[in-house]
């Protein structure tokens, strides 16, 4: 018997009565207390923030599925919701968007017929989810809710080596071993702690002043750094992020160059992340400093493939070496084909184009078997390890080789 006092709540919206009883009976079975709505008018009448999930087919007459997205936003109400419908899979896919946009929390998308034992694993996986208060009350879309700085602030910052690196690795799928480390910024701010780009990079592409005096510096750290693994017999790779916006003056490359040569690093070992984040002013001139850095040897990879201004075109204009494939299609992989699609046809071009590609993202085991079938090279994310503190570099050392 399920103790109904602490049973989650489920709405379900499908006015195909034989399908929403079946589905309800599932739920039950899952713990649920179930209630069920045919019709969309009967459904946002009834659906209020004690819900905590609702089922919702996104074809109903009357009223479409987008609608009731919609409405459910303006509502303020924020259920864990999982989609179904007899729309193919893309509209499906582009409803699932949408509803992330409106702020809504999509636990599964389904395609009739449903699987019994998909919709039970799903239900499940809720029933047994600790309440998270924070994400039912939650509004809007994604967002930047860190904190905003005066570029004063973040120019002392930059003079007062408060931004570090964390690194991530990276790994050769052939072999699973690192191959590299990804060096990602981080302001060590004395009031606030450890502070992510998201809360200072677009101020510093407005401020390039700031922007090149930081870029300058996290590559001197990422050297020594590198330098130190040298030293102990390992020759790992380093990769900085650099914005295109820094590179608009001509001696970078000679000034990067001549910084990796002191060091004694060969020019093979150090790689640059590019992502382009905006409308490149002066594009003859990236181009210009990205070919002679090509040219003496340093690796360029263009970062977040497939999303914003990472483009086939950038793709084809600059002499890039490795492709990462943006992590949004690498994580959605598993559950929407097309985004595996997605991957696989960025990783055959990046071959064909003779560059390393890059899965960023892997979270699971499972992603990591899709991208390793799909003939990916290198593979980064969570499932193998969060950016670290370099002082822990040498434990990822020991646990993967
Ligand atoms: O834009 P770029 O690809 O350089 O950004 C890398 C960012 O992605 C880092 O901030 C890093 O913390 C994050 N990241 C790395 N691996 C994963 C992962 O497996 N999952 C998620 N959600 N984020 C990741
Ligand atoms: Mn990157």
């Amino acid at each position: 018997m399920t103790d109904l006092r602490n049973s989650k709540k489920l709405l379900i919206l499908d006015d195909e009565e034989e399908i929403a009883k079946i589905l309800g009976e599932i739920a039950v079975d899952c713990g649920f207390s179930v209630s069920l709505s045919h019709t969309a008018p009967d459904f946002l009448d009834k659906v209020d923030p004690s819900f905590d999930c609702v089922i919702l087919d996104l074809m109903i007459p009357g009223m479409d599925g987008v609608d009731v997205i919609r409405f459910l936003s303006e509502k303020d109400v924020h259920p864990d919701v999982i989609l179904i419908s007899g729309a193919d899979r893309r509209t499906l896919h582009s409803a699932e968007t949408l509803a992330g946009e409106y702020g809504l929390h999509i636990a599964a998308v389904m395609e009739k017929p449903i699987r019994v034992s998909d919709i039970r694993n799903t239900l499940s996986a809720i029933a047994e989810k600790e309440s998270d208060i924070s994400s039912r009350t939650k509004t809007g879309g994604k967002g930047n809710s860190g904190p905003t700085f005066e570029k004063e602030e973040v120019l002392e910052g930059v003079r007062s080596d408060q931004f570090i690196l964390f690194y991530q690795p990276k790994f050769d799928l052939k072999t699973g071993r690192v191959e590299g480390f990804e060096a990602l910024v981080r302001w060590n701010h004395p009031k606030l702690g450890l502070v992510f780009p998201d809360s200072f990079l677009p101020l510093m592409e407005k401020e390039t002043n700031i922007l090149n005096l930081m870029t300058e510096k996290i590559i001197d750290l990422a050297l020594d750094e590198t330098r130190i693994w040298h030293t102990n017999g390992r020759k790992l790779r380093v990769a900085v992020n650099v914005s295109p916006v820094t590179l608009t003056e001509l001696d970078f490359p000679e000034r990067i160059l001549s910084k990796i040569k002191n060091k004694g690093i060969p020019q093979s070992q150090f790689q640059m992340e590019i992502t382009e984040t905006g409308f490149l002013e002066n594009i003859r001139f990236t181009q210009d400093i990205l070919t002679r850095l090509r040219i003496r040897g340093i690796g360029l990879s263009i970062d977040d493939f497939g999303t914003g201004y990472s483009s086939l075109k950038q793709l084809h204009r600059f002499p890039f070496t490795e492709l990462k494939i943006d992590k949004s299609f690498v994580m959605d992989s598993p559950r929407d084909r097309e985004s595996l699609f997605i991957c696989q046809a960025s990783i055959d071009l990046g071959h064909k184009l003779g560059m390393n590609v890059v899965a960023e993202g892997i979270e699971t085991a499972e992603v990591e078997r899709l991208m390793k079938e799909a003939g990916c090279d290198v593979g980064q994310g969570y499932y193998y390890s969060r950016p670290i503190h370099p002082e822990k570099i040498p434990e990822i050392l020991s646990k993967f080789g």
